[in-house]
């Protein structure tokens, strides 16, 4: 556990200060894993109510009974909306969620994984089968490597770049940086999106309206997607999106009857009003 959450009485709470003054807390029934790798530390919990609960240097990265929210929103937002996804690279996630999703894209053809901690991916196969199921999937190459380098070196490689990362503390934080975007841009094709884990607008102001900014002097069309995930810091998270040609707001492709009925979260309703934002959050990103 790493200085700011901590274990009171069998609860878990999340305390940092990228949201200070709250606090989510989720009552714990067993310490599954809990080591520190090279990078971080690793805690795996069996929560009382929410199933299995991934935490990175104390922070909250996913619970079981809500991930599917984040997963299929950071995924299938930004594959349905390019019109023929082949070359995938997700950069982060090592639970191996997001990746779960974007195999779900019979059309695309090559997955570049890319995740600077390794032992992440192993303790989520232990622990979190259904999430870690995709790491097996022949189009899958995993890179394991600090993702800001890796993306420097792509160019004109991929449709579609889905960032699942952590907060910026910590490695995460130079993959909210505009060298990294810069880098994104390049190693995408004509018609390449990106989407990025985009925090929240209610608590992350200063940092969602810097990765805005970022997006917009870097890529003609950008949009800002936002969704529900209870376990997450204000109960809800947001996808940055920038694209080199699709528009982003709607579905490009209809997805087939049994495609959907795998999901829980996303639908085509639900990515277009995912872009349809509180006045305050529009007004917020208009004035920029
Ligand atoms: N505040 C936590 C944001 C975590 C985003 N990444 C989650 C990883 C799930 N695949």
């Amino acid at each position: 556990m790493e200085k700011y959450s901590k274990i009171i009485d069998g609860w878990f709470s999340e305390i940092c200060p990228m949201w200070p003054g709250i606090s989510l807390s989720l009552e714990i029934d067993k310490i599954l894993y809990s080591k520190k790798s090279k990078f971080q530390q690793i805690d795996m919990f069996q929560t009382k109510n929410h199933g299995r609960m991934l935490v990175l240097d104390g922070i909250i990265q996913l619970t079981q009974s809500d991930e599917f929210a984040y997963q299929e929103m950071m995924a299938h937002v930004p594959l349905f909306a390019h019109p023929n996804p082949e070359d995938v690279l997700v950069i982060g996630g090592g639970d191996g969620g997001i990746l779960r999703e974007v195999g779900r894209h019979d059309g695309v053809k090559t997955i570049d994984f890319c995740e600077i901690d390794e032992d992440v991916i192993k303790v989520s196969k232990e622990f979190l089968p259904d999430l870690a199921c995709g790491f097996d999937d022949p189009r899958v190459k995993i890179h394991i490597a600090d993702g800001n380098a890796f993306v420097l070196e792509q160019k004109n490689k991929y449709d579609v770049i889905i960032v699942d990362s952590s907060d910026p503390i910590g490695p995460g934080e130079v993959l909210f940086e505009q060298p990294f975007y810069e880098g994104l841009k390049k190693a995408l094709r004509p018609n390449g999106v990106i989407a990025t884990q985009g925090e929240s607008f209610f608590l992350h102001k200063e940092c969602v309206t810097n990765l805005v900014k970022i997006t917009r002097e870097l890529f003609p069309i950008q949009a800002y997607s936002n969704f529900l995930v209870p376990t997450y810091p204000g109960g809800h998270l947001g996808a940055n999106l920038g694209s080199l040609g699709p528009e982003l707001k709607k579905p490009f492709r209809t997805i087939p009857e049994n495609f959907q009925k795998q999901l829980k979260y996303y639908s085509p309703e639900v990515h277009e009003a995912s872009f349809v934002l509180p006045y305050f959050a529009q007004k917020m990103f208009e004035a920029l």
